[in-house]
């Protein structure tokens, strides 16, 4: 008889605090940021005591302690879709298609992160992934040497391809497998000080673009940085500059408001390592700057409608005066702007900006006849239900590029002709990401038809 399965929200939590303890060890920053983030979360939920109970009746309030988001960057189609398949076994799906061409970073990616409500809840641990286009370095021979040595690197063990295929193939693990996948699979994002190329190599490479020297003069896909999720990002940026912490000088994102929406982030910079690089002989030192820290708040999933006008309201603000998201004032610019953003919840869902879970309230449950009767937003307004925001689980790809800007470690800014090409990235990937809106209307729809079924 075969030990019983595991979970793959167990698979996901296993390998979720496994990749926290060893990034800590790696880069120690981070657990100065985790810490940071364990306060100011302990003190807004002890502030406000209304958005505690929202996070307890929304799942939200168990997941914060360990939530978490990663990224990484790979530079084959092969490494892509082995990884879809790596992740799929934690409970991990891709979801959404970003373009960062267009900001001067040669990438496409999506997001792996679980789908359901329940999975979401028991751990919702997400990896930004990242593959690198090739075919935007116009240099052909060099273009030809890193594809060379993208081929022949492996960055998954054997016995993590193993474990892949026995779950694939039995339909789960059982725990002792769980727990061998998870110290596999965590190789392959391991950091490694000792690139795989010379070091004139890594300059040709890095001359090209930073993020190319990054993926291909490594033995696989460092993580490159955790966040964890903090109620009050104001705060923590905050807490970062008076800790001495080189922060980013402005938060990415929506601005401040009443009712948070979609994602803010910051980071701090990366940090420069010691890296050594064969030649044959003794080798060569060199440095190089991958692996940083970030800090995120998640607010109010917005439908398409909600989306575009955050879109031209973001375009807007970095519009004025032509000067992007730098310059002191941006933070007025962008509160300036993002005051004709409504910013309450009742406005919010009656002009259809944002999802909402509906659920009812003790009085609402004690009147199962009124409750069969009445609309959704009747039921809010007597108290017969609650309409909470259905937190933003993906990722900004605007925000994204300033992410990855401000960590190339310099000042360069590219331009790439190229445009989004989300079939060649699912045909690498071996599969279509899910549609975000789509899946946001499930949980918004599955609460609303929930009602009528006490
Ligand atoms: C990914 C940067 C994007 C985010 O949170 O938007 C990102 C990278 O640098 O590889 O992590
Ligand atoms: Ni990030």
């Amino acid at each position: 008889m075969s030990a019983p399965f595991t979970t793959p929200d167990q698979i996901r939590r296993l390998f979720a605090q496994a990749m926290s303890r060893m990034y800590r060890t790696e880069v120690p920053l981070y657990g100065t940021l985790v810490e940071l983030v364990e306060r100011i979360n302990a003190q807004v939920l002890a502030d406000d005591p209304a958005l505690a109970a929202q996070l307890r009746r929304n799942g939200e309030r168990e997941r914060l302690d360990e939530e978490r988001h990663g990224a990484i960057r790979v530079g084959t189609a092969e490494e892509l879709a082995t990884l879809r398949r790596l992740f799929a076994v934690m409970g991990m799906q891709p979801v959404g298609y970003y373009d960062l061409s267009v900001a001067g970073v040669p990438v496409h990616s999506t997001a792996f992160r679980p789908l359901t409500a329940e999975a979401l809840a028991q751990n919702p641990f997400r990896v930004f992934t990242s593959l690198l286009r090739l075919e935007l370095i116009d240099d052909a021979a060099l273009r030809a040497q890193a594809a060379e040595i993208l081929g022949r690197r492996r960055i998954f063990t054997p016995q993590a391809l193993a474990l892949i295929e026995q779950a694939e193939r039995e339909g789960g693990l059982g725990q002792a497998d769980a727990e061998r996948f998870v110290a596999e699979a965590l190789e392959t994002f391991r950091w490694h000080g000792d690139a795989t190329v010379s070091l004139p190599t890594y300059h040709a490479l890095h001359d090209a673009h930073r993020l190319i020297a990054d993926v291909v003069s490594f033995r696989g896909p460092h993580i490159n940085h955790l966040t964890p999720r903090t109620l009050d990002i104001d705060a923590a940026q905050a807490g970062m500059v008076d800790a001495g912490i080189a922060a980013k000088a402005v938060i990415e994102g929506p601005p401040r408001r009443a009712c948070p929406i979609l994602l803010r982030q910051t980071s701090f910079k990366a940090l420069e390592e010691q890296v050594h690089f064969p030649d044959g002989q003794g080798g060569a030192q060199g440095r190089h700057t991958a692996r940083f820290g970030e800090i995120e708040q998640r607010g109010l999933a917005l439908t398409p409608k909600g989306r575009a006008l955050y879109d031209q309201l973001l375009a807007q603000a970095r519009e004025i005066e032509g000067t992007g998201s730098t310059g002191g004032d941006y933070g007025t610019r962008l509160q300036a702007v993002f005051a004709s953003f409504p910013d309450d919840h009742a406005t919010l869902r009656q002009e259809g900006l944002g999802y909402y879970r509906y659920q009812l309230t003790d009085a609402g449950h004690a009147e199962p006849h009124r409750v069969a009767d009445l609309p959704a937003e009747v039921l809010v307004a007597s108290g017969l239900a609650t309409a909470d925001p259905i937190v933003y689980e993906d990722f900004l790809p605007v925000s994204a590029a300033g992410i990855f800007q401000s960590n190339l470690g310099g000042e360069e800014q590219r331009a790439y002709a190229a445009h989004a090409n989300r079939e060649a990235f699912e045909a690498a990937l071996g599969a279509k990401v899910h549609d975000e809106f789509a899946l946001y209307e499930g949980l918004q729809a599955q609460s609303l038809a929930a009602l009528r079924t006490p």
